[in-house]
């Protein structure tokens, strides 16, 4: 670091799987939305994954058994759990949010870290950008989010928190303590419900109660933890945004309708498969290097081969003309083929690949 003032943004999604939801089906909004569970009827066993704001207003939460949600809130909309939904909505957004960042981390399905602190130029500029990204969410995924905008991961991730749906919080450095102090313990990164119990007992109930506790009786009490808890409690955090490399391949298979030895078929199904993977690919702005074929035979015996480029790329006739060499073995074998997919892997981002250029 050249001793410039850190800038992080912390972005979350507002109630992510009901908004998805929403987006497909427009004539549920205004209404209450609950995903999770099957409530039959007050008889459901699981749990609500989330709702949306007007389910809220009902007492309805994340985490909370379906049939309490429905005592609650009976009238709401119910919808099963679309994970594979909502885990393609999430690649689409990180690949937009990824471009905005000097480093980059997912944190869960909704939530991302973004290091912009070599793009801008102090917390005026800063605002500026977190517009604009809520602005290219919004137009390209019709989906609202809320960011937070501090000095380190903790802050941003309390201030993202801080006004919600779709809000923009900057908390300054010179601020960190004044807007912490107020804010329940249990805000902070860590602390659990154990913690805050363990705290509240002390008399600890606010951020601001823990940052004023003498820093001995802390650690006497909760060991390293009670270190570590006092220096959040100021809002220190030192800890970098990590590049995670969260995906690591993209893919397509598909089993044909039946076990098939019409090669021409086989490598126009192949092209077609790799036209996905590709799209797939240029959303989350990647550019990769190793790609890789897989090929079932009608016995389920399965095979996969790879190759890895001596170059970066993100364009199709490179990925195409890869998998026709890697396919051609399996083809001579003159053997009914069941199914084939299409990989690719060792990505690096698009932004990265062209600084680097
Ligand atoms: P969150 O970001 O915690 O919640 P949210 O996006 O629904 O609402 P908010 O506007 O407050 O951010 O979690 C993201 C998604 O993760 C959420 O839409 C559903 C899922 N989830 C669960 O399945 N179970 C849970 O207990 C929680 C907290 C979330
Ligand atoms: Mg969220």
């Amino acid at each position: 670091m050249n001793g410039k003032k850190r800038i992080i943004f912390h972005v979350d999604m507002d109630h992510f799987f009901t908004a998805v939801e929403e987006r497909q089906r427009p004539e549920f909004k205004g209404n209450p939305v609950i995903v999770g569970a099957d409530p039959k009827e007050g008889k459901g066993r699981g749990v609500v994954s989330t709702c949306n704001y007007e389910a809220r207003k009902f007492g309805v939460e994340s985490g909370m058994p379906i049939s309490r949600a429905w005592k609650l809130c009976p009238e709401a909309v119910y919808l099963p759990v679309n994970y594979e939904l909502y885990k393609k909505v999430s690649r689409e957004i990180m690949g937009i949010l990824r471009k905005y960042a000097d480093k980059f981390e997912q944190w869960g399905i909704d939530e991302a870290f973004l290091d912009v602190t070599s793009r801008v130029n102090g917390c005026e500029e800063a605002e500026v950008l977190a517009h604009q990204i809520k602005m290219e969410i919004l137009e390209k995924e019709g989906l609202t989010c809320s960011v937070g905008i501090g000095p380190n991961k903790l802050v941003a991730k309390i201030a993202s928190d801080f006004q919600k749906p779709d809000g923009l919080t900057v908390v300054k450095e010179e601020d960190v303590e004044k807007f912490l102090a107020p804010l329940r313990v249990r805000k902070l990164l860590w602390v659990g419900r154990k913690t805050e119990q363990k705290l509240k007992r002390i008399g600890i109930n606010t951020i601001g109660d823990l940052a004023n506790y003498d820093p001995t009786v802390l650690t006497e009490n909760f060991g390293v933890m009670g270190t570590q808890l006092c220096l959040l409690a100021h809002g220190i955090d030192r800890s970098e945004v990590e590049e995670r490399g969260e995906v690591k391949s993209i893919s397509r298979d598909i089993t044909f309708e039946e076990d098939t030895d019409d090669f021409e078929f086989v490598l126009k199904t192949l092209d077609r498969l790799s036209e996905e993977v590709h799209k797939d690919v240029s959303k989350q702005n990647f550019c990769f290097k190793t790609v890789t074929v897989k090929v079932r035979y009608e016995n389920f015996e399965t095979h996969t081969h790879g190759k890895t480029l001596p170059f970066v790329t993100d364009r199709l006739q490179d990925l195409q003309k890869t998998v026709k060499e890697l396919v051609q073995d399996y083809l001579r074998l003159n053997r009914k083929i069941r199914l084939v997919g299409v990989r690719v892997s060792n990505f690096v981002s698009a932004e990265k690949q062209k600084r680097l250029i």
